[in-house]
């Protein structure tokens, strides 16, 4: 029942994301009780160590610096400041922080060596630690997996297909080879997407087969609905109504049972029955705090609140893979290579991308 496939066709996802819902869901939830606790929810806590001023045009974020939103830049944090945040996120139960950077990729040079001080700082805190970079090289993997990376998260978004109609400033390729890098070590994989950006049921689908298939398939699956925030091409993007999410995330339970879905943005949106039907449906796993990036999240109280209510637990860090070493600076294996890899530029025309921009 609960046998791993790295085959999924769209048409059998198609056919699964599309069958009658109390059957969808009583599927779902038994290949969930095969493989995990149903009443331990994995609480994370997302931090913008660096926000705004992004180059790239992804159709769905407010931090495209092309874009007209409200979204105020800053610099890259200090390692103390960081360091504080998650002692907060510690307190309040969550055994994870994922921090978040609006770059295209990594570049070698005193900025990643901050990050990568980050890292050891939080894995010293007992807590796993999350990076989410942009593109990163086999080398640059490997620096963060020494200095105590627990995840890297770097979601396909969507399907190939329509991934062109969001993104002209890098290719699907890309992010496929940054997760085949973070293969190369022991940190594990992060990568989900996003529904409700004008995506149709079989790009849904096919996003969950390239997930799938991926050998291993991804420790965590990430299901963002769509923040339509004003000033991004999506800023009209109707809701995602509360069924497509719960669809989605049983479909992705079957297709991967393994894994840690995670109910992440878009949760301010649902109501607590809402919520609820996720978990039943195999999500796992929350972004907890006032703050996702740069918009709201659901109040740490009410999330309490919600736990209390349901009889859920939060799970305690390294419960699925152990706690990395840290290696700290002086001792490293690896230098920097300064390398500068050729990702690709497709910047073929999105018109919605193009207006947002004022460019066109
Ligand atoms: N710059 C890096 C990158 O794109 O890989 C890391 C940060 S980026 C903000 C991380 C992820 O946040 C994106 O891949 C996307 O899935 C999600 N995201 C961004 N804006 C969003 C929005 N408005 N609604 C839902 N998810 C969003
Ligand atoms: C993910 O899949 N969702 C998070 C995290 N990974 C980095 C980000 C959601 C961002 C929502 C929009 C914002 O707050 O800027
Ligand atoms: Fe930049 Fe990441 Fe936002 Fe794309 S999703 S614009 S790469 S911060």
């Amino acid at each position: 029942m609960s046998i791993k496939r790295h085959d999924w066709t769209r048409e059998e996802i198609i056919a699964l994301y599309n069958k009658p819902l109390m059957d969808l869901l009583f599927e779902a939830a038994t290949i969930h009780r095969v493989n995990h606790d149903p009443n331990v929810v994995q609480v994370s806590t997302l931090l913008s160590i660096k926000t705004g001023g992004c180059p790239e045009d992804c159709g769905y974020c407010p931090q495209a610096a092309r874009y007209h939103t409200k979204v105020e830049g800053n610099d890259l944090m200090g390692v103390a400041q960081v360091k504080a945040q998650a002692l907060r996120a510690k307190a309040s139960g969550s055994s994870r922080v994922c921090m978040g950077a609006a770059w295209r990729n990594v570049k070698d040079g005193p900025e990643f060596d901050q990050v990568l001080e980050m890292v050891r700082t939080i894995n010293k805190l007992d807590m796993e630690v999350c990076c989410t970079l942009g593109m990163i090289t086999e080398n640059q993997a490997k620096r963060l997996a020494e200095a105590g990376l627990y995840a890297y998260n770097h979601n396909l978004d969507t399907s190939e297909e329509y991934y062109k109609e969001v993104i002209s400033t890098r290719g699907f390729e890309d992010r496929l080879q940054t997760i085949e890098n973070v293969r190369k070590t022991n940190v594990t994989v992060c990568s989900g997407g996003i529904i409700g950006m004008g995506e149709s049921v079989e790009d849904r689908a096919g996003m969950l087969v390239a997930l799938a298939s991926l050998s291993p398939q991804p420790e965590s699956v990430p299901i963002n609905a769509l923040v339509a925030v004003e000033g991004t091409p999506m800023e009209n993007e109707k809701p995602v109504e509360i069924w497509e999410m719960i669809r989605m995330v049983a479909t992705t339970r079957i297709v991967m049972p393994e894994t840690q879905v995670r109910l992440s943005a878009g949760r301010t949106q649902m109501s607590r029955e809402g919520q609820a039907m996720c978990f039943f449906a195999g999500a796992n796993s929350i972004f907890a705090g006032d703050k996702l990036l740069t918009t709201p999240n659901p109040d740490v109280n009410e999330d309490m609140k919600m736990f209390e209510m349901l009889g859920l637990v939060a799970q305690k860090p390294f419960t699925k893979v152990s706690q990395p070493k840290t290696v700290e600076a002086a001792d490293s294996e690896y230098a920097p290579l300064g390398e500068k890899p050729k990702w690709t530029r497709p910047s073929h025309k999105i018109e919605r991308n193009l207006e947002a921009s004022g460019k066109k």
